[in-house]
């Protein structure tokens, strides 16, 4: 069982039929603000990411690059390691499934389902959809303009009959609402969990869970002529990561359940109905929580290799920046919600937010502290009058508010929270005028700029999640000790100590100039 200050959390392992784009460094980001506000506050993280290497989707990727599929696997996976690298992802491991520990746990998990009387042997007849590795009933099916039979997802099917082991899914659906029932919070947001919800009481279909027309996954034990289908083989990575089938391991008993997977909106499914079905069969404990974020389009478009329009995020990074580009991601779009990438808004949030707000209230404080008091911080009795406490209090305050906010997975509402405060800072310091001030009161001006230090300290340390090499290069200007920036550093004990001398000042957010106008 893991404690309250241990933390489990996923990202979906992404299928390597493909190069990564935007959709998967966007959950994966998620999971990394996430993962480093939780170590940040003092919890032990275990943050997992990795691919799903089997199955005939990848299969067929492999034969069309015409090479052997463990080959082809070990290229394409590589890019989402190197991605990992290129976006600054924090994850304490990468996972893939083509793994011989993983082929052991899913095995296991197979074993332990048959064992407790959950698998049968059948014959399956149905449509299937290899682009979603799903299964799909004949009424969820409609024709597109040329008469070819597509999935919800669009995804073309195609017609299977073959031999197949069965999960007694069918037997699931009270336990299951049941579960849901008593854990209000297994899946989020609210309008996601409602789909769930009424799919399940819509009644759940025996789940076909073997294949015998292709090779390219784990076996099924003592039937080696079928293969694990594949949602089983890669849901089972939550598991293997954390030592699967050996429950007595430190790693299971530390983080297991995992206590949140981060999906996109595709692929809840497999995650809040199939995947704790499968646990509690196998006598496993469910996981925690599931959220399901919303789906990215490209300047309102479907992001997609037919249409061409698929966005690299290394690309991105070059031209706007790192921590632009993950700022922007988290910000723009309330959390859960569908979002747009577009240039403009890009641009926007770079200019408005990051250079004109932050980026200036940094520079500003800094520029006038070497210019009156030669870069040392001055004695000071900060904190004495109301508008100076004002604003310690509201940064004070942050913690709580982006705590509360994180725990929900809003980290566009922890981000504006910490704007709010960002702005006041503003208004702060045109209001105080420290550059008139200077002039008749040195010490009172001390006390101005020693309020806006302590100010952007706290900021700094609270952005550290999203952005972490700009907020790292911040805390560097304002010379915060670099052991000294975790959330228990936050309170008045830990400011910069009058007599510090800052390092020479450098802007952390440019503007990005003829590109505003520029943009369309
Ligand atoms: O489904 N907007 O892998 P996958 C937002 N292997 N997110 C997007 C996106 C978009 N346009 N496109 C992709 C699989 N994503 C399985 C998962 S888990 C046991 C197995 C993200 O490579 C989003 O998180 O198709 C989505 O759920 C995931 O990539 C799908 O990745």
């Amino acid at each position: 069982m893991s404690d309250e200050k241990r933390f489990y959390l996923t990202t979906p392992i992404y299928y390597v039929n493909d190069a990564p784009h935007i959709g998967h460094a966007y959950t994966t980001l998620a999971c990394d603000a996430l993962a480093r506000f939780m170590r940040l506050d003092g919890y032990d993280v275990f943050f997992l990411t990795g691919t799903d290497e089997h199955g005939q989707k990848v299969e067929k990727s492999a034969q069309a690059a015409g090479i052997e599929p463990q080959a082809f696997t070990d290229r394409v996976s590589k890019n989402f390691r190197d991605l990992a690298e290129a976006m600054n992802f924090s994850n304490d491991a990468f996972i893939r499934t083509t793994e011989p520990r993983h082929a052991r746990a899913s095995q296991a998990i197979w074993q332990a389902l048959m064992d407790n009387g959950h698998i049968y042997l059948g014959l399956y007849s149905g449509w299937y959809a290899v682009r979603d590795e799903a299964f799909y009933d004949e009424s969820e099916l409609a024709d597109d303009a040329q008469g070819v039979k597509r999935a919800p997802s669009g995804a073309e099917v195609e017609w299977v009959e073959e031999p197949s082991y069965f999960f007694d899914l069918s037997k699931w659906q009270d336990r299951l609402l049941a579960f849901y029932d008593a854990n209000p919070d297994f899946v989020a947001p609210a309008s996601r969990r409602n789909e769930v919800v009424s799919f399940v009481k819509g009644g759940l279909k025996d789940l076909s869970i073997s294949r015998t027309s292709f090779n390219w996954g784990v076996p099924v034990p003592d039937d080696p002529g079928h293969i694990m289908y594949v949602w089983l083989d890669a849901l089972t990575n939550y598991a293997t990561a954390v030592d699967y089938p050996d429950t007595e391991s430190q790693a299971f008993s530390n983080y297991w359940p995992c206590d949140l997977h981060m999906v996109g909106k595709d692929i809840l499914r497999f995650h809040a109905v199939y995947w704790p079905a499968f646990l509690m069969g196998a006598g496993i404990a469910p996981p925690r929580r599931v959220f399901a974020h919303g789906w990215w389009t490209n300047e309102g478009q479907k992001i997609s290799k037919s249409i061409g329009n698929i966005i690299d995020p290394l690309d991105i990074v070059e031209r706007y920046g790192l921590d632009q580009v993950r700022y922007f991601l988290l910000r723009e779009v309330p959390f859960g919600n569908d979002g747009d990438f577009s240039h403009r808004a890009m641009v926007n949030r770079i200019n408005g937010d990051l250079a004109n707000d932050l980026g200036n209230l940094v520079q500003r404080v800094v520029s006038m502290l070497h210019r009156y008091f030669d870069g040392v911080i001055p004695e000071h009795s900060a904190g004495h009058r109301d508008a100076d406490r004002d604003l310690l209090d509201a940064a004070e305050g942050l913690l709580e508010t982006c705590r509360s906010r994180m725990r929900e997975q809003a980290f566009h509402e922890a981000l504006d929270a910490v704007w709010a405060v960002i702005r006041q800072a503003n208004a702060y310091v045109d209001h105080q005028a420290p550059w008139a001030r200077i002039k008749e009161d040195r010490v009172r001006t001390g006390a101005i700029l020693a309020t806006l230090i302590q100010t952007i300290r706290r900021i700094a340390i609270l952005l550290q999640p999203y952005m972490p090499e700009s907020a790292g290069r911040m805390l560097d200007q304002i010379a915060v000790d670099p052991e000294r920036r975790a959330f228990a550093n936050l309170g008045r004990a830990d400011s910069v100590p009058p007599g510090t001398a800052l390092p020479k000042p450098s802007p952390v957010f440019p503007r990005l100039r003829e590109e505003a106008e520029g943009a369309a």
